[in-house]
């Protein structure tokens, strides 16, 4: 088997997710992430259509570096609106589980997160059907926001937008990881100096300030 089919999926909704596309993109070991609609019956959604769809994350990872229970503290532990007041469709809280192990996982960890916090959670745990990849504008929406990166990098298509780099890049502009993180990762190495020094200086400046949208 080649290295790509050991890579696993996971799929997320927390609120927007330009938030989540940046908070899930810096992760050791996610190689990949894509925003869209997922969890609905109505058929091609759009963002201006999304009838009763949830704005999620899908999140490629390499599963001998990150895990599933890592993503779900990160999943429990940045919702952009809270878990227990009422919520629409396109902003609800949602694990969509791609095999057995995802489901007992998430459901295990809804139970202690809810005997955490003594309260009950809207989240729905449910099994993953179909995802709607998201109009172009909104994939790396952070990172397409900085046009000097952009244009420099050469970065013209969805799929350029879908690279790890990309990935990588739109979180950190957004201050999502650790300068430690940013430093030591070696899909930075890509960067020349400019843009290694321009990211660098987002990620300061921008870190700790919330993802949120
Ligand atoms: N506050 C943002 C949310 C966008 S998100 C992709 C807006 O109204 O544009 O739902």
């Amino acid at each position: 088997p080649g290295q790509s089919e050991a890579l696993k999926k996971a799929t997320f909704g927390m609120g927007c997710f330009w938030a989540c596309d940046a908070l899930f993109g810096v992760v050791p070991g996610v190689t990949r992430t894509r925003v869209g609609y997922a969890g609905g019956t109505k058929p091609s959604p759009t963002y201006k259509n999304i009838g009763d769809h949830t704005e999620v994350v899908e999140i490629e990872y390499d599963p001998k570096t990150a895990s599933f229970s890592q993503l779900l503290s990160l999943f429990w532990n940045n919702h952009e609106y809270g878990l227990t007041k009422k919520i629409k469709a396109q902003y609800a809280s949602l694990i969509l589980y791609h095999d057995d192990e995802q489901k007992i996982e998430a459901e295990k960890s809804l139970s202690e997160e809810q005997n955490k916090q003594g309260k009950n959670f809207t989240t729905q745990i449910k099994n993953f059907d179909r995802f709607y990849p998201a109009e172009d504008y909104h994939q790396k929406y952070r990172l397409q926001l900085h046009t000097y990166l952009v244009q420099s990098l050469g970065i013209a298509t969805a799929a350029d937008l879908h690279t790890p780099l990309s990935t990588r890049l739109n979180g950190y502009v957004a201050g999502a990881g650790t300068l430690d993180q940013f430093e030591q990762d070696p899909v930075c190495k890509q960067l020349n100096e400019k843009q290694y020094d321009y990211v660098k200086k987002c990620l300061v400046e921008n870190q700790g300030t919330g993802l949120y949208c």
